[in-house]
């Protein structure tokens, strides 16, 4: 063999290998420069040598040529569908059947495994390699797509047999599917471009495997999950389903690490109200959980009926879209004065819920999306979340609809409503809107806040109601004849309440901060605000630039901060809520020198282009950093410039990185 012959071969094990780690076990071994770096020899290899070039290269999984449509691709044995059960009952009558057919006295034990919304295909390997691999079509016959199959990361272009015996012959199946994260980042993406959003993943890489050009299915980043095979050529085959997974799993598959065998259907029907229930704790998106006989001689027994095997069902979850009327947009102000637009539906069962309403957002989306009251809407709930409005079903308008504006005034007080170019929410600009009140008082007493047990919801809107609290700083003015004059209020709950309000005046500046609602302002940068600041006279005092060198306050934080303290009104809360008793300080935090170099030392080498020496210790000293004369392990970086001498050699050998006159530009901008 010759020397590039071998080097060849040693890149390609490195290469699948280096796969292998990254992509199955997320355990990268070697750094992404690295494998680039081998990669980019063996293309070197494969150009200069063509007859090295071969279709289960690394090299080949992007930029292969492009293909012309698809050849069709016949399958050895076909790709069967599945019948569905929607319920419990269903499955139980699944599991009577497969009783009855198999003549079983006992229970018959299963492998559940999630089911992948994605696309169904088979590759081909002979001879441990990847041949051809295609979709499942109508189960015969579907299309030729194997140079798109290869550009999929995770698939194996080559089975490994270092712990089972490689099949001389074998068609593996399983679903093709985008990740959710993968998908989010490439409508991000999109978007950046002017580009359309893709609908779903399961849409997205059902098209990126009908791509005619490789390279763009590579793009998606699709994955794979194996699950069946169909002919297979090997001495000892698996002998049940859950065999089946970890032979898959050790020729080098990623196999769902959720599927579990189980000893009944009792322990399937669990296994499936689990699974409905944690759905959405997945990256990819599941349609149901499919159940399948685990002895592989009992499915045999059992066979097919039409294109269904009997050993084998996919449980459905509930569909999680709906489509219904909007019937009104109505609008409601939350705790900092925004509007926010919700649907009015009529009322329609999405996955086992009633939903008559449903969030809009903004007026962007409303307008992005065109949105028009009286339209048939498209509805999703997705899990935990409140359901959302994708979008009109436009073949449904029949008649010319309004194109909805937001209110100009307040629904609630009436004020003036303030909409900012470029910003999505509109907002209420009075501060004192009975609105925001009610939501303020209440996030006031809140367990986050100063957690003032018996002040909820009710209490706060009466507190409200009755002008008793007209800012959160009278809840420390109230005694018991004002609460005794609410409405179904006991002396003893009231008396309650005032321990309570009394209680919380210790909570310290941190709880205080986050319980006065300020934009941007929650429990984390409160905190870090009182640690830094110490007080609320401090923090009032405190300039923009000042807020900025807290830790994690950017400029949009620092601006309501300021912006907050500057109202009198604002100022006049805090001196009540002062004059009252409440705890308005804080333990300072030791404070690291602020600055983006703070902690660093940097070491200066050599004549920078446009820098005296002084002058780039003044950047490193402004931004926090430390000038040292000498280079150590301590040292963070060396700023090198022309004849730079023996601290650069010494910074080489101790592998400090060295960075020129733009690089201590770029260090100390961002
Ligand atoms: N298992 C889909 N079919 C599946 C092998 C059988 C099967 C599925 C499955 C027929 C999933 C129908 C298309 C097909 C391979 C035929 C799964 C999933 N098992 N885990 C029982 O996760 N979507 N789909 N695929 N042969």
């Amino acid at each position: 063999m010759k020397a590039y012959e071998k080097r060849a071969r040693e890149l390609r094990e490195n290469i699948d290998a280096a796969n292998h780690r990254y992509h199955v076990l997320d355990d990268p071994q070697i750094s992404d420069g690295d494998y680039d770096a081998l990669l980019r020899e063996l293309l070197d290899l494969e150009l200069a040598h063509p007859e090295l070039a071969s279709p289960d290269s690394p090299t080949q999984r992007v930029g292969g040529t492009p293909s012309t449509g698809f050849p069709p691709y016949a399958h050895a044995r076909p790709m069967l569908s599945l019948g569905n059960a929607f319920d419990e009952s269903e499955l139980l009558a699944f599991d009577a059947r497969v009783r009855k057919l198999g003549a079983i006295g006992g229970d018959v034990a299963y492998t559940c495994e999630l089911k992948i919304d994605g696309l169904a295909v088979s590759l081909r390997y002979d001879g441990g390699k990847l041949t051809a691999g295609g979709t499942r079509g109508d189960g015969s016959v579907g299309e030729d797509v194997t140079p798109n199959l290869r550009a999929i990361k995770t698939i194996p272009l080559a089975l490994r047999g270092d712990a089972v015996a490689v099949p001389r012959h074998v068609d593996v199946r399983g679903e093709a599917y985008m990740r959710k994260s993968d998908f989010e980042r490439l409508n991000a993406e999109r978007e950046a471009r002017g580009e359309p959003r893709f609908a779903n993943p399961r849409n997205t890489a059902a098209g990126g495997i009908r791509q005619l050009d490789p390279k763009m299915t590579a793009e998606r980043k699709l994955t794979f999950y194996a699950y069946a095979v169909g002919e297979i050529d090997t001495p000892e085959p698996p002998r049940s389903q859950h065999e089946l997974l970890a032979y898959l799993r050790a020729l080098g598959f990623r196999v769902n690490e959720h599927a579990r065998a189980v000893p009944s259907i009792h322990e399937v029907v669990a296994f499936v109200e689990e699974w409905e229930a944690k759905r959405d704790t997945l990256d990819y998106e599941i349609d149901g959980v499919v159940i399948k006989v685990d002895d592989l001689a009992l499915q045999a027994k059992l066979g097919t009926s039409g294109k269904d095997p009997r050993w084998a069902i996919a449980f459905k979850f509930r569909a999680r879209e709906a489509r219904t009327k909007l019937l009104d947009i109505v609008v409601s102000v939350g705790r900092t004065g925004t509007l926010n637009p919700n649907a009015v539906l009529e009322p329609v069962q999405i996955g086992g819920t009633t939903v008559s309403s449903a969030t809009l957002h903004n007026l962007d989306y409303i307008r992005a999306n065109d949105i028009r009251v009286g339209d048939v809407v498209t509805v999703i709930r997705a899990g935990d979340v409140i359901p959302r409005v994708v979008g009109p079903v436009l073949e449904l308008r029949k008649a010319k609809l309004p194109e909805y504006s937001l209110p100009t005034t307040c629904p609630v007080c009436g004020a003036d409503v303030d909409h900012p170019e470029g910003e999505p929410m509109a907002r209420c600009t009075n501060a004192s809107c009975p609105a925001q009140l009610v939501e303020r008082v209440r996030h006031f007493a809140s367990r986050g806040a100063m957690d003032i047990e018996g002040v909820g919801d009710q209490l706060a809107a009466a507190l409200v109601e009755s002008k008793l609290v007209r800012d959160v700083s009278d809840t420390y003015h109230l005694d018991l004849a004002a609460l005794l004059s609410l409405p179904r209020l006991a002396e003893k709950s009231a008396s309650n309440v005032l321990a309570a309000i009394e209680g919380s005046k210790k909570r310290g500046l941190a709880r205080l901060l986050s319980g006065l609602g300020i934009r941007f302002v929650g429990s984390q940068n409160a905190a870090i605000l009182a640690g830094d600041f110490g007080s609320i006279d401090a923090l009032a005092a405190a300039t923009e630039a000042e807020l900025l060198r807290s830790e994690g306050i950017g400029p949009e934080i620092a601006t309501s901060v300021a912006l907050f303290f500057a109202q009198e009104p604002n100022r006049a809360m805090v001196a009540r809520l002062k004059a009252a008793g409440v705890d308005t300080t804080a333990p300072l935090r030791e404070r690291e020198p602020a600055g983006v170099l703070a902690g660093k030392t940097l070491v200066l080498t050599g004549t920078l282009p446009n820098l005296t020496r002084d002058e780039a210790a003044e950047l490193i000293v402004a931004a926090g950093g430390k000038v040292s004369g000498s280079v150590s392990k301590k040292t963070d970086y060396v700023v090198a410039g022309a004849d730079a001498g023996s601290k650069l050699a010494k910074a080489e050998q101790l592998g400090i990185p060295v960075i020129d006159e733009a690089g201590l530009r770029k260090l100390t901008t961002t």
